[in-house]
């Protein structure tokens, strides 16, 4: 998180080319203030993790549209423990191939180790509220964090 604005990541994952959904979700999340970096398609999971290093990231959204997003993100949550960035983590998109039920791909996915699991129809302000609800308490951490800083220095 930079200042007190949210910093989210995201990005289309693995060998997936489809942007459109998540070039949406880019303006969605900066129009509801938060500090968005938009890594676009075909994203290795080790360039999520040194954007979220970068970044200061407090969410990382990953996008999967082809039906292969379990092979893509497998590992994901491993490298982003051995960088220890400890951030919650959001997948969306069309998660498998042809008509898996999505209760059963939420929990492959939350197996996998994401907080949370969005289906193809996901509304953009729910995924908003969801975040701001997920991030409240960093956020009011940092808040303060900033406040005591700006104080130290103004004494
Ligand atoms: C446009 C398109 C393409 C374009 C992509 C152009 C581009 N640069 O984006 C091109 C032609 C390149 C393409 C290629 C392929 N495609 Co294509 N493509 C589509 C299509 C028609 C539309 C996708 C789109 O832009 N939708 C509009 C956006 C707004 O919707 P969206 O992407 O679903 O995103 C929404 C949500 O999913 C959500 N969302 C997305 N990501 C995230 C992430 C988070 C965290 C959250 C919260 C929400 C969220 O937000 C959006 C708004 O609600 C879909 C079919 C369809 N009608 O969906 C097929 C589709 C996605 N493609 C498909 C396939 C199979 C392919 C190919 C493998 C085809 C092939 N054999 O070559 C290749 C893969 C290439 C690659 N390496 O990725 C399949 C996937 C099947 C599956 N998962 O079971 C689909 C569903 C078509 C189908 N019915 O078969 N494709």
């Amino acid at each position: 998180m930079r200042g007190t604005r949210a910093s989210v990541v995201l990005g289309t994952v693995g060998s997936d080319a489809h942007v459109v959904g998540i070039t949406l979700l880019e303006h969605a999340l900066k129009e509801a203030g938060f500090d968005v970096t938009n890594l676009g398609a075909q994203t290795p999971q080790t360039d999520f993790v040194s954007a979220a290093e970068d970044e200061d990231a407090d969410a990382v959204l990953v996008s999967s549209l082809y039906g292969h997003a379990e092979q893509d993100c497998g590992g994901l949550h491993g490298h982003l423990r051995e960088a220890d960035l400890d951030l919650v983590t959001y997948i969306g998109g069309n998660l498998a191939v042809g008509q898996t039920d999505f209760e059963t791909v939420r929990r492959r996915f939350r197996r996998l180790g994401f907080d949370r699991v969005f289906p193809a129809e996901a509304d953009f302000d729910d995924v908003v509220e969801t975040l701001r609800s997920d991030l409240g308490e960093a956020e009011s951490e940092r808040a303060a964090e900033s406040e005591a800083d700006h104080a130290r220095v103004r004494s």
